[in-house]
């Protein structure tokens, strides 16, 4: 293959193409990227005037005013003030109404309201040239005046803002794996934004604009602290503090959760054991249901991992996970949830990893309480590139799920470059379980989860470019019919400009980022061969870890004549926990969706593939395209300049520099241990590997962020 810079010029036009003509939308100034997506651009002074009317605190209300439907009045004169710079107009044509009071203001009534979940809103255009938003809950008004916020903010004016929208999934959920020391699990945007040390005196003014950002896209649901539980968090101390915080968010929607360690009985109350069938263990978790509703009426409940990498749970005293789950439950009561994670699997187990959760989980369906919704990763391994879908989605169907996403980018390069996750994200909730429905409408009734990327960092997520991630995340749980297009469009003209030709360049470079990280990590259904521990940059040659299933060589089973895990019923037989029809296609490697090929079969290096490539000549072109690409879309930044504030063009281009870095790195690497195995040649006209294998394993970076 051809590796001139003419082919990474071409490239880079076809993923960026802003064309020449274009010429910056408004004077730019540096900005830092705290505003998010709320940053609220200027509008042009005909845009402007056009909008005047929309926009500003002196709405017309219609309905009991509560500090919710004042956070969206608070809203629209914001916008105003910041997108119109002019004063409010002496004559406002918006109207903000409740439902049950649109009739007494003379308006008409919006049958699609009538039985609609809540948050659900109305835009319309009425008579006089009035906008009406329309909701059944105050909450729905907030959303609906960020919803015309954005919808002008995106396209410049009110006209085509009528809408109807009604949130497809209940729970809308942000888990934080952030301890209380401020240290965040796989987090790699800064710190922890929790200032616990200091709650309950002092609320950092960051929680409001943190509660803002997430209203914005509809997020209702925050766990505030790690999986990896602290018990003293339970500890009235916490109570208070997190009393404050919920305190805080209320208005904007947002419940509080907890992730609760399964042993906090034994830890801090003082229990001999913290068996769930004995009732001084029920009684003291009750107690402390009780304790938490006093402060906190509206508390969400408990996340809870349980029996997974080293915490407690049920299965230390012999019971099961619907036992352990059901005792939480009942203390809750039908006060909150108990949410129960699903990413299970056992040291002693030597079964195929990505076997066991289904194996543990499905033999429960219909014993879990209606209070306790089952947290189903998106694949059956652990937040990959890319993975098949979890087998438990459709496996289930007398259990509540929730499909679980991973914001952060623990496996997709940390906080470097950009990798736009909407299009992962809608991969698993399009999937077709073969056991009715997608796996979309297999969870819309239940909600979705995403581990936040979110931290003390200026810009919250590290790089401008995860802002996106954890946007689309909320868009989606709310909508997942948009696409990955829609989404990265509206967020672009949001965050950096919506003029068309730069815009729609950036959104180019978005929707393939994901597809480019594949490719130079591990392209054809390669999965979890990155190095130990802080899980930054290769390791395939990985092989001695204690456990088995923590090694990248227990994945791709590579050996001098082949490569890939057999999941066939010659091998783990893991397929058979898909429906047949899936099964059946994806048993033969001809059928097998060809980006799973080597999750599921295990093939010679010879193997002939679709391409008339080899399987070794089809993985060293992927590899080599995924680095072209990184290339192009780093000269496709450039080609940017001109329309994108200096400040964050700078971060950004730095960002891709060192995402380039990292995909040579990987391709270079992962290619030299492959062949260190086979001892085949590289392709003719494959850029050659610049160092020994040795060198490359030889890196080590203890200093890693976010272990
Ligand atoms: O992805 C893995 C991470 C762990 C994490 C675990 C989990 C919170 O490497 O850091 O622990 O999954 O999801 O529980």
């Amino acid at each position: 293959m051809m590796r001139g810079t003419g082919l990474v010029n071409r490239l880079a036009m076809l993923i960026v193409a802003v064309g020449a003509a274009m010429v910056p939308f408004a004077s730019l100034h540096a900005e830092d990227g705290y505003d998010l997506w709320l940053r609220q651009a200027p509008l042009s002074a005909a845009e402007a005037q056009a909008a005047r009317p929309y926009l500003g605190r002196g709405v017309q209300v219609l309905a009991a005013m509560s500090p919710t439907v004042q956070l969206a009045v608070d809203e629209l004169g914001q916008a105003g003030a910041g997108m119109t710079g002019l004063e409010p107009s002496t004559h406002p044509a918006l109207v903000l109404a409740r439902a049950d009071r649109l009739e007494s203001g003379g308006y008409p009534k919006d049958p699609r309201l009538a039985g609609a979940p809540p948050g659900s809103y109305s835009i319309r255009a009425v008579h006089s040239g009035r906008i009406l938003i329309t909701a059944n809950d105050d909450l729905g008004l907030l959303y609906g005046a960020f919803a015309l916020v954005r919808h002008v903010g995106a396209t410049g004016t009110v006209a085509d803002a009528e809408a109807f929208s009604a949130p497809a999934m209940p729970l809308r959920m942000l888990n934080h794996w952030d301890n209380p020391d401020g240290h965040v699990e796989r987090g790699y945007a800064g710190r922890s934004i929790f200032d616990w040390w200091h709650l309950p005196e002092k609320l950092d003014p960051r929680m409001i604009d943190y509660a803002r950002a997430n209203a914005s896209v509809g997020i209702n649901a925050v766990v505030v602290n790690n999986v990896n539980a602290r018990a003293f968090m339970l500890e009235s101390r916490y109570i208070a503090k997190l009393k404050r915080l919920a305190d805080a968010w209320r208005p904007y929607g947002i419940r509080v959760f907890l992730s609760a360690r399964f042993s906090a009985p034994k830890d801090i109350g003082g229990l001999a054991t913290a068996d769930p069938i004995d009732a001084a263990v029920a009684a003291w978790w009750r107690a402390k249901a009780d304790e938490i509703y006093a402060a906190i009426p509206d508390f969400g409940g408990f996340l809870v991992k349980a029996n997974s990498e080293g915490q407690p749970g049920p299965q230390d005293y012999g019971r099961t996970h619907a036992e352990g789950a059901n005792m939480l439950a009942a203390a809750l009561g039908d006060r909150g949830t108990v949410v129960w994670r699903a990413f299970v699997y056992r040291a002693e187990d030597d079964t195929d990893r990505t076997m066991q959760a289904y194996a543990e989980f499905q033999p429960l369906d219909g014993q879990f309480a209606s209070n306790v919704i089952l947290q189903v990763k998106n694949g059956p391994l652990d937040f990959q590139p890319r993975e098949p879908f979890h087998p438990l989605f459709g496996a289930l169907p007398r259990t509540k799920v929730m499909l679980e996403a991973q914001i952060t980018r623990e496996y997709l390069g940390q906080a470097t470059g950009i990798v736009y996750l909407a299009p992962l994200w809608k991969e698993v909730l399009e999937a077709d379980t073969g056991r009715g429905g997608t796996v979309a409408q297999i969870v819309s009734p239940v909600g979705m989860t995403g581990v936040a990327n979110i931290g003390a960092d200026r810009n919250w997520t590290g790089t401008h470019f995860d802002q996106a991630n954890w946007y689309a995340f909320g868009r989606l749980a709310w909508d997942p019919t948009l696409t990955s297009e829609q989404i990265a469009r509206e967020w672009t003209a949001l965050t950096f400009t919506r003029a068309p030709g730069p815009r729609d360049g950036i959104v180019r470079m978005m929707l393939t980022s994901r597809e480019t990280l594949v490719k130079y990590t591990g392209p054809l259904g390669l999965a979890h061969l990155m190095a130990t521990g802080h899980h930054y940059g290769p390791g395939p040659w990985v092989c001695d870890l204690e456990r088995a299933d923590w090694n990248p060589c227990y994945y791709h089973r590579a050996d001098r004549r082949g490569i890939g895990f057999d999941r066939t019923a010659t091998g783990s037989d893991a397929l058979a926990q898909y429906a047949p029809s899936i099964a059946a296609r994806w048993s033969d490697p001809a059928t097998t969706d060809p980006r799973h090929l080597l999750w599921f079969h295990h093939l010679p290096w010879d193997h002939r593939m679709a391409s008339g490539r080899t399987l070794w000549e089809e993985l060293v072109n992927a590899y080599g395209w995924g680095v072209l690409e990184a290339q192009a879309r780093q000269q496709g930044w450039t080609s940017l300049t001109p329309h994108i504030d200096p400040e964050r063009h700078a971060a950004v281009a730095a960002d891709l520099a060192i995402q380039l870095t990292e995909a040579r790195w990987w391709r270079d690497a992962s290619l030299s241990f492959w062949q260190s195995l086979h001892g085949l040649p590289l392709p003719v006209g494959a850029a050659p590997i610049p160092e020994r294998l040795e060198a490359y394993k030889a890196r080590t970076f203890p200093e890693a962020p976010g272990q």
